[in-house]
C-alpha cells in the first residue's frame, strides 16, 4: 500500500472510531458538546431545527408587540412588556447556541430574512383583537411548552440548557394568557364572545405548530435517533390536546373541533385533523401575514445596522495594541464614565 492509501485507511478507521463513540454518548442519553465530534448531518439538522427555533421566538414578538400600545392598562402593558422581551431574550440563547455549531448570528437573520430558513407557522396568522394576547399565551405558549419540555433532555448540550430557562419563562407565559382570558371570561357577555371568537381562530393553527403528522415527517426518525428530538410531532400533538382540553372545561369555552372526544380504551382524546394543506402553504410563504413579518424583520434588521457597524469599530479598536476600552472610549467621546470610573447619568 502507497501512502496516502494509508493515510486513507487510517482516516477512514479514526472516522469509524468517533462515530462509534458519537452514538454510545447518544444511547447513554448523554450530552454532545460543540468541540466534540459529530456526524455533519447531525450538525446540519441542528442547525435548521435550532435556527428555526431562534427565528420563531424573534418573528413571534410581532403579533403580540402590535397590542403593546393598546393594552387595556398599566398592568397589562407592563405584563405584555415582559413577556414579548422574554422572547427576544429566548432567542438571543437560541443563536447563541447554533453559534457553537459554527454559523453566526448574522449569516442566520441573512439566512431568515431572505427565505433560506424558517420560523413557526403559527406567527403568520394575524392577531385580530386584544383576546388574541391570552390566546396565544394559552394556546401558543403551551403548545410551545409541551414540544420544548423533552426539548430539555436533548442530545446537543447548548441546545437542552438554553431549553431549560425558556421552559421556564414560557411556563409563566402560559398562565398569563390563562388568566387574561380568565378574566375576560368573567366579564361582559361581548369580552366572552372575543375570547371564543379567538379561540375559534388559533385552535387549528396551534395544533399545526407541531409538524405534519409522522407518516408525513421527512425528519423526524433521523432526529429521534440522534436525540435531537425526544417525541414524534403526534405523540406532541397529543399530550397538547389532552392537557387543554380540561383547561377549556375550566375557562368555559368551546374548542371547535367537533371530533373531539375522550376515548375510553386510549385513555386520551380522539379529535379531528387541521387542514394539513393550509400548513403547506402557510410554511412555503403562502400565509396570510407571511410578507408583513419578513418585511417588518428585514427592515428592523437595516435600521439597526448602524448599532452593529458601531459595536464591531468599538471592539475592533479596542483590540488595538497598547489600547483599552478607556482610551477608545475618551478617544470617541464616547465615554459616560467621570474620572473615577463612575457611570454618569447623561
Ligand atoms: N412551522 O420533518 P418535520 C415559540 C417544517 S414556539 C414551520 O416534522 P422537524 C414560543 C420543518 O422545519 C415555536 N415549519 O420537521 C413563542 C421541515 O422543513 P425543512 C417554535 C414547520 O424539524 C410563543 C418540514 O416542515 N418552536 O416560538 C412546522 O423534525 C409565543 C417537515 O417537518 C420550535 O421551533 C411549523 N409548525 O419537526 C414565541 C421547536 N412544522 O426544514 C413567541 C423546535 C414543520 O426540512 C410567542 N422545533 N415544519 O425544510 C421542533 O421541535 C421541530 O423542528 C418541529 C418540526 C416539531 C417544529
Amino acid at each position: 500500500m502507497s501512502t496516502s492509501t494509508d493515510e486513507r485507511a487510517d482516516e477512514a478507521r479514526l472516522e469509524q472510531l468517533l462515530e462509534e463513540q458519537f452514538e454510545a454518548v447518544v444511547a447513554r442519553h448523554e450530552r454532545i458538546e460543540p468541540r466534540d465530534w459529530m456526524p455533519e448531518g447531525y450538525r446540519r439538522t441542528l442547525v435548521r431545527q435550532i435556527a428555526q427555533h431562534a427565528h420563531s421566538e424573534i418573528i413571534g414578538m410581532q403579533p403580540e408587540g402590535r397590542w403593546l400600545t393598546r393594552a387595556p392598562s398599566l398592568r397589562r402593558k407592563a405584563v405584555l412588556l415582559a413577556k414579548v422581551q422574554d422572547e427576544a431574550g429566548h432567542g438571543l440563547y437560541l443563536y447563541s447556541a447554533c453559534e457553537t455549531l459554527g454559523v453566526s448570528r448574522a449569516e442566520l437573520t441573512e439566512m431568515l430574512i431572505d427565505g433560506r430558513q424558517k420560523y413557526s407557522s403559527i406567527f403568520n396568522y394575524p392577531t385580530l383583537s386584544y383576546a388574541d394576547v391570552g390566546t396565544i399565551g394559552w394556546l401558543v405558549d403551551g403548545a410551545a411548552i409541551c414540544n420544548q419540555v423533552p426539548l430539555c433532555r436533548t442530545s446537543y448540550g447548548p441546545y437542552g440548557r438554553a431549553m431549560i430557562r425558556v421552559c421556564k419563562e414560557e411556563s409563566f407565559h402560559q398562565r398569563q394568557g390563562y388568566e387574561l382570558l380568565m378574566t375576560m371570561m368573567a366579564g361582559t357577555d361581548e369580552q366572552r364572545a372575543m375570547v371564543q371568537e379567538s379561540v375559534d381562530r388559533f385552535w387549528w393553527p396551534a395544533l399545526m405548530m407541531f409538524g405534519p403528522p409522522d407518516d408525513a415527517s421527512p425528519n423526524t426518525a433521523r432526529s429521534l435517533a440522534w436525540g435531537i428530538k425526544r417525541n414524534t410531532n403526534d405523540e406532541l400533538r397529543q399530550k397538547f390536546v389532552d392537557m387543554t382540553v380540561p383547561q377549556a372545561e375550566r375557562l368555559g369555552v368551546t374548542l371547535p373541533d367537533p371530533d373531539l372526544r375522550w376515548d375510553e380504551e386510549r385513555g386520551a382524546h380522539d379529535f379531528g385533523q387541521p387542514d394539513w394543506d393550509e400548513l403547506t402553504r402557510v410554511i412555503s410563504g403562502a400565509g396570510p401575514c407571511n410578507a408583513e413579518r419578513i418585511a417588518h424583520r428585514r427592515r428592523a434588521h437595516e435600521d439597526g445596522a448602524w448599532v452593529r457597524e458601531a459595536a464591531s469599530a468599538f471592539a475592533r479598536a479596542t483590540k488595538e495594541p497598547g489600547r483599552d476600552r478607556a482610551q477608545v472610549e475618551q478617544a470617541s467621546g464616547s465615554s459616560l464614565r467621570d474620572p473615577e470610573g463612575r457611570v454618569e447619568t447623561p
